[in-house]
């Protein structure tokens, strides 16, 4: 795809580059973004309302449900060439932090190590009430069909639902992680903003931290965001495209 206008070289002689990752990194290997519209019967439902806690009290096999058929696609996809980019960009640059609002694990599958994750990871899962965590059982389950209402385990030791380990609207980020988060915005001399619409805090502030310690701001996003004209450079299309053209370090004129 021919980018649409000039990119200009990023300095990959930078001494600490942070890269934060939304939804729209692994849309390219098929998993649905948060605020693109969902798709089939997952369409009548706002994520908003379905990522809480009140939400999986009020009807636990429907929030269950959602992230198990989210948890099957995560499973089938594939890192594409935008996950590969970032973890051969941290074989380039003397530090890298990788900082992710996904709950995919496609950046490991990529080979990026270590993977931040300020929303938790739907690999998780623990009991609702103790706090037990959950193993998954070994074999891929069958794809649960969209919509469909899945009832969540029992938890071995007190028998209340087993939840999914991601964060949910009104709920505290994992303390460490955002604290390696915020440290690396306020430290980065380069801070590569790919595939979040920027709404959700505290993740959205990194950016600003790191613009206030004068870093070079970079944000790939095929589609506008309120940072596009505060950036240091925002290009204008798909991660799998212009990541990797941007890694290769070569002057994109
Ligand atoms: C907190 C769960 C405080 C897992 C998510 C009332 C009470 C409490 C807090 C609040 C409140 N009101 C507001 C808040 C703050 C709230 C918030 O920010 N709300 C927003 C909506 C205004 N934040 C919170 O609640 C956070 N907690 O503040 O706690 C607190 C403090 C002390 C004590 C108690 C509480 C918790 C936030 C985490 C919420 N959980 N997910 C899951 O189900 O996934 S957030 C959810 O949005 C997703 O995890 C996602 O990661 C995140 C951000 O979305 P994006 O990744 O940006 O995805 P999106 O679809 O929006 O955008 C995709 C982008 O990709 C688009 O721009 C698109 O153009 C682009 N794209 C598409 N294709 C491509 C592409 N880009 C590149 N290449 C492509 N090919
Ligand atoms: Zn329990």
């Amino acid at each position: 795809m021919a980018i649409p206008h000039r990119l200009v070289e990023v300095r990959m002689s930078a001494q600490h580059v942070m890269v934060l990752t939304g939804a729209g990194v692994s849309a390219e290997s098929g998993l649905p973004t948060f605020r693109d519209p969902l798709t089939g019967l997952w369409e009548r439902f706002n994520p908003q309302e379905l990522a809480t806690p009140d939400a999986f009290r009020d009807d636990p096999s429907l929030v269950w449900g959602w992230y198990e058929w989210r948890r099957m696609k995560a499973l089938r996809a594939l890192p594409n060439p935008a996950h590969e980019a970032i973890r051969s960009l941290q074989e380039k640059v003397r530090r890298l932090t990788l900082v992710t609002q996904n709950v995919d694990d496609l950046h490991e599958r990529a080979g990026s190590s270590p993977v931040h994750h300020l929303h938790g990871t739907l690999a998780h899962p623990y009991c609702s009430r103790c706090g037990a965590p959950y193993s998954f059982p070994p074999e891929i389950p069958e794809e649960p069909e969209e919509g469909r209402r899945v009832a969540p385990p029992p938890c071995a030791e007190c028998a209340a639902h087993v939840r999914p380990g991601v964060v949910w609207f009104g709920e505290s980020l994992p303390e460490r992680e955002w604290d390696i988060a915020e440290r690396a915005a306020q430290d980065c001399d380069v801070f590569l903003c790919v595939g979040t619409s920027s709404v959700v805090y505290p993740a959205a502030s990194l950016i600003e931290h790191a613009a206030a310690n004068g870093a070079v701001t970079i944000q790939v996003n095929p589609n506008s965001t309120s940072w596009d004209d505060r950036v240091s450079h925002d290009f204008r299309g798909p991660a799998g495209v212009v990541l990797p053209a941007l890694v290769a370090g070569c002057s994109l004129r």
